[in-house]
């Protein structure tokens, strides 16, 4: 057990957190209601839900190195409805799938908190830099068991976190992983910013998935186009963690976008397709022109059809990011109108900064 000093006894919830000297500048991340709000150096922050919490990244922060950010993740098994009526056995942090978008700035220390609530072993391995202790593939996490993950945000770009317990695929492919987001110490050009997160899911359990999603839930935002304002920039955080297949692409009507591949440079190529193997991210800006609904899907036509499309709706004037009843719909009609469907994956998602 040479990571044992890293395992917590029972309830993480109940350690008391050490602020390692930086109580003034430490900022806790409640992510499940289930457990409430906290209190670090003296600031209540309450948890709240946010149905569009996996869409939606928590705001940036300004580079201040060496900044603590704590986060909880819990693990658990929970049953996810994908389209009306039919159901998905996940295993999911914090309840939703994908997990919490994490957002923090380069040089960020990042404490994740992380609880395996479920009855097999689990972990996180974060994308990025780290020690080897911290990666999350050496040390499954037993059930009933917690583990503090430690690690300094870097680099920054868009990278992913997911369990790395054996057998890998079927550990991912339940649920277990998430956004994770590092923003330069330069600051971004000011844009609307999405996340979308494409994946699978194999609901009989014959190795090939019969269902894909942004974020989740297949043909939410074809249902629901994605609201955008017109010569606003666009800013979309794109990963692919799709099982069973081995590329993605992602393709956009009607505009081409800037591609900064994982976004870990000023570096892009201007394209209106790209093709993600499993684990990588990209990120895209777009400069809409028109007004309009644009499509957005895998260019693969199988995986669209099973659910990987959605709308942008570019209008010009006041409009907030959120997923709206559109006009539009050339997939799934039977799932336009699914009201409940909509929030009831990211109402626990939303990392509160
Ligand atoms: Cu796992």
């Amino acid at each position: 057990m040479p990571f044992a000093r890293n395992f917590l006894a029972g309830d993480a919830h109940a350690q008391t957190i050490p602020d390692g000297g930086h109580a003034e500048r430490m900022e806790r991340v409640v992510t499940d209601g289930a457990h409430g709000g906290g209190t670090i150096g003296g600031q209540v922050i309450a948890a709240t839900e946010d149905d569009l919490g996996l869409l939606l990244p928590p705001r940036p922060r300004a580079h201040d190195p060496g900044r603590v950010r704590e986060l909880e993740l819990v693990a658990r098994e929970t049953r996810v409805e994908l389209v009306r009526g039919t159901g998905f056995d996940a295993a999911a942090y914090n309840g939703t799938v994908p997990g919490p978008v994490i957002r923090v700035a380069h040089d960020d220390d990042l404490r994740v908190w992380f609880t395996n609530e479920t009855p097999h072993p689990h972990t996180i391995h974060f994308h990025g830099t780290h020690r080897a202790d911290m990666d999350g593939s050496l040390e499954p996490v037993p059930p009933g068991a917690s583990y503090l993950y430690e690690l300094k945000a870097r680099p920054w770009g868009m990278h992913l976190y997911h369990c790395h317990t054996k057998p890998l695929a079927s550990h991912i492919a339940r649920g277990l992983y998430g956004a994770f987001i590092i923003d330069p110490p330069a600051p971004r050009r000011r844009a609307q910013e999405v996340v979308l997160v494409m994946s699978g899911f194999d609901t009989d359990g014959d190795g090939a998935n019969d269902w894909y999603a942004f974020n989740g839930r297949p043909f939410q935002y074809d249902g629901r186009p994605i609201q955008v304002k017109k010569r606003h920039p666009v800013r979309v955080y794109l990963a692919n963690v799709t099982e069973h297949d081995p590329v993605i692409s992602f393709h956009l009507h009607g505009e081409m976008f800037k591609l900064f591949r994982t976004g870990t440079t000023d570096a892009f190529e201007l394209t209106d397709t790209v093709t993600l193997a499993q684990g990588e991210r990209c990120i895209l800006e777009i400069d809409f022109e028109h007004t309009g609904l644009f499509m957005f899907h895998a260019h693969q036509s199988r995986i669209a059809d099973k659910g990987m499309a959605g709308w942008f709706q570019v209008v010009d004037g006041p409009a907030p990011i959120v997923p709206t009843a559109g006009p539009g719909s050339l997939y799934g009609d039977e799932f336009a109108d699914c009201t409940p469907c909509l929030g009831e994956l990211g109402a626990k998602a939303l990392l509160k900064y």
